[in-house]
């Protein structure tokens, strides 16, 4: 084993517009056990992460809930820091990227990309609420799919289908906040030119990544890759670009990773040391956790910047799986959807540490939190394998006989000596991440131990042999040591509470060589009791609730805006007959003049077949010139009674689409259509 590694861990920043849920734990949980197994092993692994604040979602809900983004985020700061500290994610320092260091980090990377020659100017037509007086990125429009035709789909991709397109792909395109349609605005943006680092990240991948992601990581390498806008026009909730007068701001996934260092340099600081003591020291290693849809922006854009600004790039990026619960997506209206917080307030926070251990290995594999098996694991294994051992064992030593120690017997020193070897192959799956590997071996000690004991069967030689009852005991209370020694990565408040029933403190991984003799222990403090499944259901049942509260706010914010087009009633329905009554045929445009004296007014001669012409006063001037209708097939409605106009009689209806002005459409028909045809 090397001797002193220093080693900086990062997790995703949460973002500040949302609270933790079960799914983000996977991340903090795993990260943490490795940190703790590394700080036990007597390297030193600073644990750092942030909230994630900036950015469009995060304006806009600080704009719904009507105060400033600043106070949003620091609400989110209290609510994740206390979610975090109560789930026992011990963090060497949780900040945000809304410091003035993240700022200062931000435009130097861009002052040296900038000076690389690495970004480039380009004019961009983008989406813009004339209500909501902002560009919408694609999740803020919503609009109909245009491959499968589903409703109120996003404007990246389809929840329904599963395709992927941009906006102007689809149909009855809208504001998701208002309703309204938007508009083509016209903008600049700042381009990041990501392809000058290829041949870079070509090499650097596949060395700083699993094979399975960096497979798929290059498969964007078989074609150029697409420069990164990195600018977002105002109004926008984050860092100004300079140069730009206060008009652009860095894109949130630019100031996100970085996010990265600037909490390092905090915490350098709060050590006495600066940034580069701890990121550019090439003894240091760095990785990241991730989750596995955010590898792009860590594995590609990310060591790209880095690169851009002379910065180490991080030594691997451990990606991870996404959470399901009882085998699918965690489900809002099912109540699968958990937050840490609704989590807490019916389970202890352990149980949920060593379930996700037995499950979490290095692969990018979804992990599974099954409910059920959830209370049979920590049941049967934490509680009736593991705890079981130092609750009988320390019970009847300190109960039954005088509470001292003796030395372990003879099967028992073997089987203590055996428990100890394991330590180097348990080792070597908490460094690779195999947690639940490292779980098995731990339960498979936890088995001999109880096959021992349940052989031994102390309890009934107590009165007969008390000098053998006591050495049983001892090798128990010392397996049950070595197991929570084990576990202390996963379980640190348990092991503590070992430490201290056996009078010792703080274990380190080299604990494990020492065996207690003849010791005094102290009174058993109560470490673990069984799950109740109702306890579960309670949680799974207010999940359901408060996801339902927030549905019913939301549904109550919607009907209260001014009646958005997306959501317009359907109008009055009418009978067929009705229908029926209106005479619609196809016409053909044979004269067109304008009216002078009036502003909106052509003069047509329509010609509906057999013979007849009809003069139609139509106010279409202002989108059309007469020539452009001459010799059009139209629409036209014949039978509508004629009116005595100003300018001579309207014998007919002209059929247009549009709102008025020049935003007017005549339909018109095929070639194939004759004069003189009914529409129906
Ligand atoms: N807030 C982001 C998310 O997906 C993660 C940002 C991680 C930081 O929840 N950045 N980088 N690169
Ligand atoms: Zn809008």
């Amino acid at each position: 084993m090397n001797q002193n590694r220093k080693i900086l861990i990062t997790c995703a920043l949460p973002y500040a517009n949302g609270y933790i849920h079960l799914g983000h734990l996977v991340e903090y949980l795993q990260a943490d056990f490795w940190a703790r197994f590394q700080t036990m092993r007597g390297h030193e692994c600073i644990y750092i992460c942030a909230d994630d604040t900036h950015g469009t979602p995060i304006m806009v809900k600080a704009r719904e809930m009507g105060i400033t983004p600043e106070a949003l985020i620091a609400k989110s700061y209290e609510d994740h820091s206390k979610d975090f500290a109560d789930f026992q994610v011990q963090f060497s320092l949780y900040g945000s990227t809304n410091s003035q260091e993240n700022k200062n980090l931000c435009e130097y990377f861009y002052k040296k990309m900038v000076e690389g020659g690495h970004t480039r100017t380009q004019a961009i037509q983008q989406l813009y609420c004339n209500h909501d007086k902002m560009f919408l990125p694609d999740r803020f429009v919503k609009g109909t799919c245009p491959k499968c035709g589903a409703k109120e789909q996003y404007g990246d991709s389809c929840d329904v289908c599963g395709s992927t397109y941009s906006p102007s792909d689809m149909k009855d395109v809208h504001c998701s906040m208002c309703g309204n349609a938007p508009v083509l605005k016209d903008s600049e943006s700042i381009f990041f030119k990501l392809n000058d680092f290829k041949k870079y990240l070509e090499t650097w991948i596949p060395e700083h990544c699993s094979p399975e992601i960096s497979k798929k990581m290059l498969e964007w390498f078989n074609e150029d890759l697409h420069d990164l806008d990195i600018s977002r026009d105002e109004p926008y909730f984050g860092f100004a670009i300079p140069g730009t007068n206060n008009k652009k701001f860095f894109y949130v996934w630019v100031d996100a990773p970085m996010g990265y260092m600037s909490t390092t340099e905090q915490w350098a600081r709060s050590q006495k040391l600066s940034l580069n003591d701890i990121w550019q020291d090439p003894q240091r290693e760095i990785y990241h956790f991730i989750g596995k849809d955010i590898a792009r922006f860590h594995t590609i854009f990310w060591p790209a910047f880095l690169k851009a600004a002379e910065f180490r790039s991080p030594n691997q990026v451990f990606v991870h799986g996404h959470l399901m619960v009882n085998g699918e997506k965690m489900s809002k209206s099912k109540g699968t959807f958990i937050a840490a917080r609704t989590y807490l307030n019916h389970l202890n926070p352990e149980y949920l540490r060593y379930y996700y251990s037995t499950k979490l290995n290095s692969s990018v594999d979804d992990i599974d939190l099954n409910l059920e098996d959830f209370v049979n694991r920590v049941n049967s294994e934490l509680v009736g394998k593991i705890t079981n051992l130092g609750s009988r064992g320390g019970q009847m030593l300190k109960k039954k006989m005088d509470g001292v120690m003796s030395t372990p017997d003879a099967e028992g020193e073997k089987l203590i000596a055996h428990a100890q070897k394991t330590a180097d192959s348990i080792a070597a799956h908490y460094e690779a991440r195999d947690f639940a590997k490292a779980i098995n071996e731990i339960r498979s000690l936890a088995d001999e131990a109880n096959k021992y004991f349940d052989e031994k069967a102390p309890w009934k030689t107590l009165e007969s042999d008390p000098a053998g009852t006591k050495q049983v005991i001892t090798t128990t209370l010392n397996m049950f040591r070595l197991l929570a020694i084990y576990l202390k990565p996963v379980l640190p408040f348990y092991t503590e509470k070992v430490a201290k029933l056996l009078g010792e403190q703080d274990y380190k991984w080299s604990d494990i060589h020492t065996v207690l003799k003849n010791r005094p222990i102290n009174d058993y403090e109560h470490l673990a009791t069984r799950i109740e499944p109702d306890k579960v259901k309670a949680m799974v049942e207010e999940s359901r609730k408060i996801n339902e509260e927030i549905q019913a706010t939301k549904k109550a914010a919607t009907t209260a805006a001014p009646a958005p087009k997306a959501v317009a009633e359907r109008p009055a329905e009418i009978e067929f007959a009705d229908f029926e009554k209106v005479d619609l045929r196809i016409g053909q445009v044979i004269e067109a003049e304008e009216i002078k004296e009036a502003d909106k007014l052509l003069r047509l001669k329509v010609d509906i077949g057999d013979g007849q012409v009809r003069q139609i006063i139509a106010g279409i001037k202002s989108a059309y010139k007469p020539e452009q209708l001459l010799g059009r097939k139209i629409l036209v409605c014949v039978n509508l009674k004629p009116r005595k106009m100003k300018f001579g009689m309207s014998e007919g209806m002209v059929l247009a689409a549009g709102n008025g002005g020049s935003d007017l459409f005549v339909l018109s028909a095929d070639d194939g259509a004759q004069v003189g045809q009914r529409v129906k």
